[in-house]
């Protein structure tokens, strides 16, 4: 269980884990990104980092910006994994020797039997993705399968779209009280801050609502008052 996490999250009262996708035109990422943290990494329990990133920076540049923060935060690799178990183990072995404490996994593929990923006295957080932001209706038609399939692999936890409060509660009920749910699809989206942890989501994740701010410190505060502190 994602035990990193909780801490860091009881730890600084922050229930946003913060998505590394945008980065202004003409800015170099790299040094983006690490001033973003350096700004904003006290107030962000999770920061999830995404195949633009990897694209951008590549596999040394995430190193790097992994190495340097990951004391203070939780970072967690959305390489938009959906493939067969060989492959995906691969990766997230690749992943944890990069610094990374946890994984996304598309769950659609029902490919896998048991996700794992171990080095030295370190071990990978999985996370499958159960219902997304964007209106995919094949995906929330089988809600339940894909929830009680994350059960089965005993994942950390699950993605759960932020404008779905009724997927967020069945994942509630589905998944009990250990396993996480984070919810994207705050701020840049439309949705408001507050509202999927309100329907039970555990962590919002947010990206352009903080990184595209002329404030990224004043948007995250706005964002976390509308948040109860987490206890777990
Ligand atoms: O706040 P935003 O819109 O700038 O960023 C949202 C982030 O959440 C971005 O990194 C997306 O890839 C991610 N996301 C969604 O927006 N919707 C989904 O359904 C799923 C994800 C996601 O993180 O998938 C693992």
């Amino acid at each position: 269980m994602p035990s990193k996490l909780k801490k860091i999250a009881v730890e600084k009262r922050s229930r946003v884990v913060l998505a590394l996708d945008y980065y202004p035109h003409g800015r170099d990422p790299l040094d983006f990104w690490s001033s973003l943290l350096s700004d904003v990494g006290d107030l962000v329990a999770g920061v999830k980092v995404g195949l633009p990133a990897l694209l951008s920076v590549g596999t040394e540049g995430l190193r790097e910006l992994v190495e340097s923060f990951s004391g203070d935060v939780y970072f967690i690799a959305d390489f938009k994994l959906a493939d067969i178990e060989d492959i995906v183990r691969s990766v997230a072995q690749s992943v944890l020797g990069m610094g990374f404490d946890g994984v996304i996994v598309h769950l659609f593929p029902l490919c896998y039997s048991r996700l794992s990923a171990r080095e030295g006295g370190r071990s990978l957080d999985f996370y499958g993705v159960a219902s997304m932001s964007c209106p995919s209706t094949l995906m929330d038609a089988h809600l339940d399968e894909l929830l009680d399939y994350a059960v089965k692999l005993g994942l950390a936890g699950v993605v759960v779209g932020a404008n779905k409060p009724g997927a967020i509660r069945r994942a509630r009920e589905r998944l009990g009280s250990q396993a996480l749910i984070l919810s994207p699809g705050v701020g840049a989206q439309g949705v408001e801050p507050g509202a999927a942890v309100a329907a039970g989501a555990d962590f919002e994740i947010v990206g352009r609502a903080v990184a595209a701010s002329p404030s990224p410190r004043a948007a995250l505060e706005r964002i976390m008052k509308s948040h109860p502190p987490p206890g777990w």
